[in-house]
């Protein structure tokens, strides 16, 4: 059945409503699914095909979120992921699952965790994969049991582990195998790990939850993974931050650039501790000490828990999951990013959510932070280069990468420059902590000293539509602080009044992240991975990423084009720009 515009249009503030007299109820509990009951279950036959994406990891249709459980074995990545069979709003979640041999081509197959059971039947949500000794797969995951919305741990096992695909998974007869105790908010006890071993041999793992306003990781103990104890005192908390969801926590090697498995522990590993926050929507991490004889996770001095603390990612980028990669020696993050236009639209589109372009986490050589970049998988999608070199870009400049599919690109450019003496003064005044809201003061543009520079993306011929990613230089008292924003406010020509989000205007922020570089060198880089409705950016290397979703009306298909600009006094310099167009995978999860 086709939804009528009309019909929806009506439909939503009742909607809305009865969710909010539902709240009261604690029917709609979670805060952090927008429930509208009458959406779970349309499924249209027309999926609307502009602003897919063209090698992102989505569905045919319907509603994603969190990915869940990846994992690699015997030669085979899998991914699971949030995800309803029936329509394009969250709701009916199953356990979608896809298999790969190259992070790119992916086959679906069966459903491997629904709701069937009653430790399960009121929600099968997100959890994570262990390899146990023996090469034996076992998956961790949320249960729903009632319509109190109470929270429990359970586990599946493959049906038959010389199946290459691992299509079924079976649900043993000792679940669930960790219900809250009195000490546990079992509304919010949720997400577990991937379970990683002390020393004393015994495995533990952490889910999210909350008591009062302190956001916290329940952990527990288990010697043979079937019986746990939960740990007197959680892995970490922190007050005033909220309910934690999607907790992951994994060593990161101090001197070395592989990915390392879960367990490993010893003098030359930090530990990162990354938490969904539910009351921003975004993703925070610290960098830390794993002391495993008070088992216990202590950030480090300058580490921040909440809001002001670092960011995966300073855009749409949510419920992320990282796993290790051993045939690579890699440890790879799965991210999901939501839609940002309407509830409305996503019902009419018949889809909503895609996952991220997985990125290997390694550690900072600074030691103070991750940089995360594309899996080099991700390369051989690359057709058609076209590349610059020593181009410049006076104030005001800019020039048109000509010659691919911008609308599906990858373009890797380095920017440098003679000078910082034309940066702009820092305001004391300007809030440290709040890029968003200076890139939404300071867009392209308003012209500046040293930048605005960057990538004008998925622009229309005369600018009526684009999604500018650029640096800003400002200079504070003994130092430079770098900009970096991916400003969806001028994006797309659609009324963002007849497009309101929730009652509001559109959602099209201005996105930014403070980027932590030296620039002694007088040198910056940038690369986007642009696909249709998604501009993914890795700024200096990965210290700083940034993710949109934007929905052009004139820049779509062969219509959108790509420039590099600057809007700066300081004349930049493109030191050399490589772009490609992007082919679609031969095999995407259909
Ligand atoms: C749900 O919570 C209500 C109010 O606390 C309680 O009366 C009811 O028994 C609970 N239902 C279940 C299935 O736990
Ligand atoms: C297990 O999977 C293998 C490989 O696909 C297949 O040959 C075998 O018949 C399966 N066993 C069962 C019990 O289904
Ligand atoms: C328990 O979690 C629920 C759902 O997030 C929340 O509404 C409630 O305030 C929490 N209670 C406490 C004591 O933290
Ligand atoms: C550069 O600044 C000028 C003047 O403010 C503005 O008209 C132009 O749109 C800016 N360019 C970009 C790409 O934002
Ligand atoms: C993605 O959508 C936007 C616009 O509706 C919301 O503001 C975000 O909170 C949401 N993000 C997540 C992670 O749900």
């Amino acid at each position: 059945m086709e939804f009528s515009k009309s019909a929806v249009n009506w439909a939503l503030p009742v909607l809305l409503l009865s969710c909010f007299l539902a709240l009261l109820n604690i029917n709609c509990v979670e805060a952090s699914h927008k429930v509208f009951t009458e959406f779970q279950s349309i499924n249209s036959v027309n999926v609307r095909q502009v602003h897919r994406t063209g090698y992102h990891f989505q569905p045919t249709k319907h509603w994603i979120n969190d990915p869940n459980g990846p994992m690699y074995y015997n030669g085979v990545y899998h991914l699971f992921y949030q995800y309803n069979p029936k329509g394009a709003v969250w709701g009916n979640i199953v356990w979608a699952h896809s298999v790969s041999t190259d992070l790119i081509n992916w086959k679906k197959v069966e459903h491997a965790i629904y709701p069937s059971k009653p430790f399960d039947q009121y929600g099968c949500w997100s959890g994570s994969a262990t390899i146990l000794p023996g090469n034996k797969p076992i998956i961790l995951y949320t249960g729903i049991i009632d319509k109190n919305n109470t929270q429990v741990q359970n586990y599946v096992v493959p049906a038959n582990l010389s199946d290459p695909y691992l299509r079924e998974w079976i649900k043993p007869d000792n679940n669930p195998l960790i219900v809250a105790d009195q000490s546990v908010n079992k509304t919010s006890f949720r997400d577990p790990t991937t379970a990683w071993l002390g020393r004393d041999g015994h495995w533990r793992i952490v889910m999210g939850s909350r008591r009062k306003d302190r956001g916290m990781t329940h952990m527990y103990r288990s010697k043979d993974f079937m019986h746990w104890t939960k740990a007197g005192h959680p892995l970490h908390s922190s007050a005033g931050t909220g309910n934690w969801e999607c907790p992951d926590f994994y060593p990161v090697s101090i001197s070395g650039k592989n990915g390392l498995d879960t367990s490993v522990m010893g003098p030359n590993v930090k530990h990162v501790l990354k938490v969904s926050l539910d009351v921003t929507r975004y993703e925070y991490y610290t960098l830390g000490s794993y002391l495993a004889q008070q088992d216990r996770y202590v950030p480090d001095k300058d580490m921040v828990d909440g809001w002001n603390g670092l960011r995966y990612d300073y855009g749409n980028f949510y419920a992320s999951k990282s796993f290790f990669d051993p045939s690579k020696n890699r440890r790879i993050l799965w991210g999901w990013a939501n839609e940002s236009d309407t509830t409305d639209n996503d019902v009419q589109k018949n889809w909503a959510g895609i996952q991220l372009i997985p990125r290997t986490i390694v550690l900072d050589p600074s030691g103070k932070q991750l940089l995360q970049w594309p899996i080099e998988e991700v390369e051989t999608l690359r057709r058609n280069k076209v590349e610059l070199k020593n181009q410049k870009l006076a104030k005001g400049e800019k020039i048109e990468i000509k010659g691919i599919t911008v609308a599906q690109a990858d373009v890797d450019v380095t920017f440098t420059f003679n000078s910082l003496d034309n940066a702009e003064p820092f305001d004391p005044s300007w809030d440290r902590y709040d890029a968003q809201k200076l890139c939404s003061q300071k867009g392209s543009a308003v012209q500046g000293g040293l930048g605005p520079f960057g990538l004008l993306t998925l622009a229309s011929e005369n600018l009526e539509e684009y999604t500018p990613v650029f640096f800003r230089v400002f200079k504070d008292q003994n130092k430079h602080i770098v900009l970096m924003c991916s400003d969806a406010s001028r994006s797309s020509l659609m009324d963002p009044k007849t497009h309101m989000k929730n009652g509001n205007d559109a959602y099209r922020p201005s996105f930014a992240g403070f980027v932590n570089v030296d620039l002694k060198d007088k040198k910056l880089s940038l690369r986007s991975l642009i696909d249709n409705s998604v501009v993914e950016s890795f700024g200096a290397g990965g210290k700083t990423c940034i993710t949109s979703r934007v929905y052009p009306t004139l820049a779509v298909y062969g219509n959108a084009h790509l420039y590099a600009f600057n809007n700066g006094t300081e004349t930049v310099n493109i030191e050399s720009l490589n772009a490609w167009t992007m082919s679609r995978p031969l095999q995407m999860n259909h």
